[in-house]
């Protein structure tokens, strides 16, 4: 990367880190937290790495806050535990679960770091999933709104930037990985019901930010991966155009026009789907006005035509940390992805490729023309202490470098990003590989195979980031 011309960044431009609760908190059943559906993934199911202490940021928080204060950051996305705050069905407030996020976002302002909230995060309490019937049951549209309004009532007054759902498109197209698709006969029907219930929880933690919380706003956090076409062929182009529908474009269409767009309306008839779309539905959702989109992004695909008579192949994650396990999916006469040559890829095979986090911008920009902020981006590696006791992640730095120059470059190109947090400030367990595949700033010492110490370390991404956001984007 050649970085002679150095894009500028704006003056308020928010420089921070991210993280999500069931990743990040431990403390499971602590202070009246009950199970998440997470938490079952997470505890039952290998490759899942155990969350119950995770990087125990639960009792750690305090440390953890003033290391952002060392680094410089301003600020700080993490999402709220729904079943600490709502521990079962009869909708009692736990007031440990406010208490511990009221110390969190005072400690955040007390440092000056602006909070940014996920209200969900894949931690569905199993209270909603047993005794609602989950995401594919309309009740849980009133158990979210309700969820909501509390965390706006008790922290609105000080949190003004809040996400809905965190990567509802990935939810429904990794359904069975995140534990989504559970109970579910016919997920490809399935997936466009359980989809529009989740819109419709998105719609109504909109409305009520808007009406509870003073100067507040509120976006949606599509998980955004650009999909280039293969080759100039025509053909795949058009797959290409498919596969940006069928991930992420349906979604981003639909929070900022609120309704369906045409493609997907057009899919639904084809394939004989009826997602359950009732009139008064999309009167709510007309109300749902976002005020900027947050995006997280790590890497990008290519995408290729596949004939209408090949084999059906689903997409299969990479989960050994051993490159060469991904395998590319193909969907007959729609389309299939297919390996990047141009660039490289980490350990999990996924694409190393600063470039498409301007292409996103851009492209996000063009189409929706709304503030943006990066709510992640990152590095993950396998990683261990150094006999000096440091942890020398040079590839995390060159990483983070070359995609903030990319950031820089889309804000020239005249993109309002108003914020930049990469995944993660501590380690945290990683949604595939838990502790195996790290993404830290700071090194948290534990592993999946045995809880240690939890001693902080900084490692040298974040001597290199502080440097470089005190200097608000200076000290390349
Ligand atoms: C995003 C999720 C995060 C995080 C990240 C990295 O999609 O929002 O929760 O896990 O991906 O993914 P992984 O942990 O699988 O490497």
């Amino acid at each position: 990367m050649n970085y002679q011309e150095k894009p500028r960044f704006p003056k308020n431009f928010m420089w921070g880190a991210s993280s999500a609760a069931w990743q990040v908190e431990g403390a499971v059943n602590e202070d009246g937290r009950t199970p998440a559906i997470i938490d079952l993934n997470s505890q039952t199911k290998k490759p899942y790495a155990d969350n119950s202490v995770a990087a125990d940021h639960y009792h750690h928080y305090l440390e953890d806050v003033s290391l952002m204060a060392e680094c410089g950051l301003s600020s700080y996305r993490f999402s709220i535990a729904w079943s600490r705050i709502i521990p079962d069905e009869s909708r009692r407030v736990n007031p440990k679960g406010i208490e511990f996020y009221n110390h969190l976002i005072n400690a955040l302002i007390a440092n000056h770091i602006t909070p940014i909230v996920t209200l969900y995060h894949y931690d569905m309490p199993c209270w909603v999933d047993e005794k609602k019937g989950g995401w594919s049951d309309r009740r849980v549209i009133d158990e979210f709104e309700y969820y909501c309004q509390v965390c706006f009532e008790n922290f609105g007054d000080r949190v003004k930037y809040w996400l809905t759902l965190n990567e509802q498109n990935m939810q429904i197209v990794y359904g069975d990985w995140l534990g989504v698709s559970k109970g579910c006969s016919d997920w490809f029907k399935e997936k466009w019901k359980i989809n529009h219930i989740m819109n419709l929880c998105h719609a109504k933690a909109v409305i009520a930010c808007h009406r509870m919380v003073p100067g507040g706003k509120i976006g949606p956090v599509p998980g955004y991966v650009p999909i280039y076409p293969e080759t100039c062929n025509p053909a795949d182009q058009i797959a290409a155009m498919n596969a940006e529908e069928l991930t992420q474009k349906v979604w981003n269409d639909f929070y900022v026009f609120r309704e369906y767009n045409g493609f997907i309306r057009r899919y639904w008839k084809e394939y004989g789907i009826d997602p359950d779309i009732r009139p008064q539905d999309m009167e709510l959702i007309q109300q749902a006005e976002i005020d900027f989109i947050a995006l997280n992004c790590y890497r990008s695909n290519v995408a290729k035509a596949a004939d209408k008579d090949s084999e059906i192949k689903e997409l299969q994650l990479n989960k050994s940390g051993k490159k060469g396990e991904f395998v590319y999916p193909v969907y007959p006469g729609i389309y299939a992805l297919a390996p990047n040559p141009y660039v490289q890829t980490n350990d999990w095979d996924w694409e190393i490729d600063p470039v498409a986090m301007r292409y996103m911008l851009r492209y996000i920009n063009d189409h929706y023309h709304l503030p943006m902020m990066i709510t992640e981006n990152g590095y993950g590696a396998h990683e261990e202490i150094a006999e000096d006791g440091g942890v020398h992640d040079q590839q995390r730095i060159h990483f983070l470098r070359d995609q903030i120059f990319q950031v820089g470059l889309a804000i020239e190109d005249g993109c309002e990003v108003i914020a930049y947090n990469p995944w993660s400030f501590t380690d945290l367990l990683s949604t595939g590989n838990g502790m195996a595949k790290r993404y830290g700033l700071v090194f948290v010492n534990t592993t999946d195979a045995e809880v240690r110490d939890l001693k902080r370390i900084k490692k040298d991404s974040f001597d290199w980031y502080s440097k470089f956001i005190k200097s608000n984007g200076k000290a390349w």
